[in-house]
């Protein structure tokens, strides 16, 4: 009867973890779940899976800068006439006016007030020297971007501007997209556009004159770097078959590498002039002015944990799978036995955590002959029992060892009060242990 009892419990939990099992979600893109329980012919488990958080608007943990660092328009007070109508002279900047300065934060406020909210540079007043500013995005954290950046620009889009990243916080930068309006005069590149990519050339930095031209500025304020029909080029036009960008991610370094930032840096080169001649009897008409910047991604945890926090100003994974450090790139003390590895997207569907060959804990090594099943637990020689396999059980046993005596070896599937502890304890233990028993 016991053993009936126990087989009912088995079916009950094996339907629980098939039910946890259905939260897996179909679609690609998810992976929100680091490990499940399961009830296995070895007991009780952990289930490992690749996991890593929601994408989320970037732009809330980033500290902006700029360069020079006074060149925010307001100290002293200027007055600014429209790129169209040089006579429409009534946009005021003065730093000291809560209502008249336009600070960095406000490429960063939530949008959809009106009037727009925006930061805007000094006026080119020196010209012909260059009007130059760098504005560096840093998140002191990898992150991944999953969806294209969007500047919008009040002040018409600039002739001339490089936006950069840099994977080694800001130490060294490389161009992702140059932008002009003549890319050969600028650049000395070829114009193209993200429609020339194929999937062999996704990696070349191109010009584009895409996002720079026209005088109607009014109607058309943005500047993108398209991260999506990027991957499109592997995923399909609606990005329908994920699988295939993932199993490339996984496979080439190069390309996962692109879509990772720590930062940042728009290079502003030269402002709209929206004529070929700059009016230099009036320069009060040329600056740099930016509403919004969209920044999408997540956090890069190589698949080892399905979120990240933001404490202290500062993004961090929350890792999973004995991995630790903000990205989770390396094995937590004491379970270093072997190398350190990402987690995989493959196989498909759901991704490896690879926490087998990953981290192994030396320090919690299965005793008095128990062998380490896949990292998940210890099997106990019969006459043993416990965590690692440390308790006798005829210690343990309140009835000594009246089944050693009868020879019947312990239950296995475990008893059904075993199953039921393990049932109600189980979870909060197995968080803590890489080895598990296979009976109580
Ligand atoms: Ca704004």
């Amino acid at each position: 009867m016991h053993f009936q009892l126990a087989l009912t419990l088995q079916a009950i939990w094996t339907a629980v973890c098939h039910a946890a099992m259905q939260h897996y979600p179909a679609a690609w893109g998810h992976y929100d779940v680091c490990k499940s329980q399961v009830y296995s012919e070895d007991g009780l488990t952990w289930d490992y899976m690749a996991c890593q958080p929601e994408a989320a608007d970037m732009t809330q943990y980033l500290k902006v800068s700029l360069d020079p660092p006074n060149i925010t328009c307001g100290d002293p007070p200027e007055t600014y006439c429209a790129l169209e109508n040089p006579y429409m002279c009534n946009n005021e900047c003065d730093a000291s006016t809560e209502e008249l300065a336009h600070p960095p934060e406000l490429m960063f406020d939530i949008e959809g007030r009106n009037p727009t909210t925006f930061w805007q540079s000094s006026s080119w007043k020196k010209y012909p020297k260059p009007l130059l500013v760098n504005i560096t995005l840093s998140w002191h954290k990898t992150i991944e971007l999953t969806d294209d950046i969007v500047l919008t620009f009040e002040s018409g889009r600039p002739e001339q501007m490089v936006l950069e990243k840099s994977l080694d916080y800001g130490r060294t930068w490389q161009p992702y997209q140059f932008y002009a309006t003549d890319c050969l005069d600028a650049f000395t590149m070829e114009p193209k556009t993200v429609q020339d990519l194929t999937q062999h050339t996704l990696l070349d930095i191109i010009c584009t004159e895409d996002y720079s031209r026209g005088y109607v500025w009014k109607y058309d304020k943005t500047v993108r770097f398209e991260i999506k029909d990027r991957f499109a080029l592997f995923a399909g036009p609606r990005l329908h078959n994920m699988a295939s960008l993932y199993g490339q991610l996984d496979t080439t370094k190069k390309l996962r590498d692109f879509f990772t930032i720590t930062d940042l840096r728009i290079r502003l080169l030269r402002p709209a002039t929206g004529a070929t001649m700059v009016d230099e009897n009036n320069l009060s008409r040329y600056f740099y002015a930016i509403s919004d910047i969209k920044v999408h991604g997540r956090c890069k945890c190589n698949l080892h944990a399905n979120s990240c926090v933001y404490d202290k100003e500062k993004l961090s994974c929350e890792c999973e799978h004995n991995t630790t450090g903000p990205d989770c790139g390396r094995c937590k003390i004491n379970y270093q036995g072997r190398a350190w590895s990402a987690g995989s997207y493959l196989p498909i569907p759901k991704g490896t955590a690879n926490i087998s060959p990953v981290c192994d804990d030396e320090l919690l090594r299965c005793q008095n002959g128990g062998v380490c099943v896949n990292n998940a637990r210890c099997n106990c020689p019969p006459e043993y029992s416990g965590l690692l396999c440390e308790k006798s059980r005829c210690d343990s046993e309140a009835a000594g060892c009246g089944s050693r005596e009868s020879g019947q070896p312990p239950l296995t599937p475990p008893s059904p009060c075993g199953l039921l502890t393990l049932l109600l304890l189980g979870s909060a233990l197995l968080r803590e242990a890489p080895c598990w028993p296979a009976a109580l």
